[in-house]
Parts: C-alpha cells; structure tokens; sequence
C-alpha cells in the first residue's frame, strides 16, 4: 500500500493516526506530495483524486482511495479486526454520525476559516477567499467545540464509550484550529480532558 500525502497537514494526520492504531504503518510507503508548492494539482496526481487533496491511498492493484473515512474504512477491515469504525450496526452507524459532526461542523469549518479568512496556503492556492464565509466558519468551529464539550460530560469519547474515527476527526480539528488560531474557550473542560485522554495515546502523540 502506498499513501499520497504530506507530512503535518491535518488531513494526513488523521490517516497517519489511524494507520499508528492498526499497527499498520510500517506496511505502507509514504510518497510525499508537496503540497504548498502545488503539486497536488498537477495532471499526475488529479489522476489519482480528482478532488487535487491529500491524503490518498494507492492499493496493490492500482485503486485509488479519497477521503479520510473512506481510507480509514479500508485500513480499520484490512485485516477483518474493525477498532475505530465499529462493529455492528448501531455502533457502526453512532461512529459515522459523530465522526460527520466532527468533520461538517468542526473540522471543515476550521479549514474553511483558515483559507477564506487568513492567508492561508497562499495566492498562488487560495485563487477564491471569501472572509465573510472564512469569519463565519469561525463562529460554527467554536459552536461545534461546545456541543462536543456537553457530550463528553457524559461519555469518555464522542461515539460512547470507545475511541473511533470519531475522536480522531475532532482531535485533529482543534489541533487545526490552534494553528489557524481559534482558540478552545477555557470553559469547556470536558472537551480539554477529552483532549488529554487522547493525546496520549501513542497512536496521536506519535503522529
Ligand atoms: N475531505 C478530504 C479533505 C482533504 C484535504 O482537503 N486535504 C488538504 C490537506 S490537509 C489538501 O490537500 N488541501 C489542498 C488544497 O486545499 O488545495 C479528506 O477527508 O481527505
């Protein structure tokens, strides 16, 4: 297997979690796609994702993989033992749920800050901003960091009892969102706890 990606974005690190849960990271050859500079929306690699992002997975036979809960999938049942999408069909469709909450609501809204409303990854990427959408993706970003905080009052990870995708998706939108420099409100301790619990798994604190 091989995986398109660049080291540090946030996309790739969700994927790069993932692969650290299912002890899968050394069966896969990292090609590094150099993002900033444009690469991804070269002719070559717009043949593998048309969408022009990262990260992708190539298979043996040549198949191209998008979207990080589409990889993640094919990771968590490559080897038939599913731990971060669920087994059986409440639990499996409570993790694609809150995994979509953490993505539409926090993540995405963070990444549509960060290229509408600052800089982002520059004129040459950034050909259409639009600050007003970017400002108020902002305000979705730290609504949805609230939701998640009342939720985790009663559970230990956004789909219940079990770490997920879920929780990787969420994780790796508030690192998003202190790079791009939305803060965490202080008051939301569930969320920070939450936080600390999984940011020391060996999985997240390696990535
Ligand atoms: N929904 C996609 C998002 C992929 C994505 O946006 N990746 C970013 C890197 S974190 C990217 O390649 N951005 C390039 C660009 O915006 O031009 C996924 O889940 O993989």
């Amino acid at each position: 297997m091989r995986i398109y990606d660049f080291k540090g974005f946030p996309n790739p690190t969700r994927v790069r979690i993932a692969l650290a849960e299912k002890g899968l990271t050394d069966r896969v050859e990292f090609v590094s796609i150099n993002v900033p500079a444009g690469e991804h929306k070269q002719p070559e690699f717009l043949a593998k994702n048309p969408s022009g992002a990262v990260p992708v997975l190539e298979l043996e036979d040549g198949t191209t993989i998008a979207e990080c809960t589409a990889i993640t999938e094919y990771l968590d049942n490559f080897e038939g033992r599913p731990a971060l999408t669920g087994k059986g069909a409440k639990e499996r469709a409570l993790i694609h749920m809150m995994q979509r909450r953490a993505e539409a609501g926090l993540f995405d809204a963070v990444a549509t800050y960060f290229h509408h409303a600052t800089p982002g990854l520059g004129p040459h990427i950034e050909t259409y901003q639009n600050h007003s959408w970017g400002e108020k993706n902002r305000e979705r970003a730290v609504t949805a960091m609230s939701y998640l905080d009342d939720l985790l009052g009663s559970q230990p990870y956004l789909a219940g009892e079990r770490f997920s995708m879920a929780d990787i998706t969420a994780f790796v939108g508030l690192a998003y969102a202190d790079f791009a420099k939305i803060p965490v409100p202080a008051e939301l301790t569930n969320l920070s706890a939450w936080r600390g619990r999984v940011g020391d798994r060996p999985s997240v604190a390696n990535a």
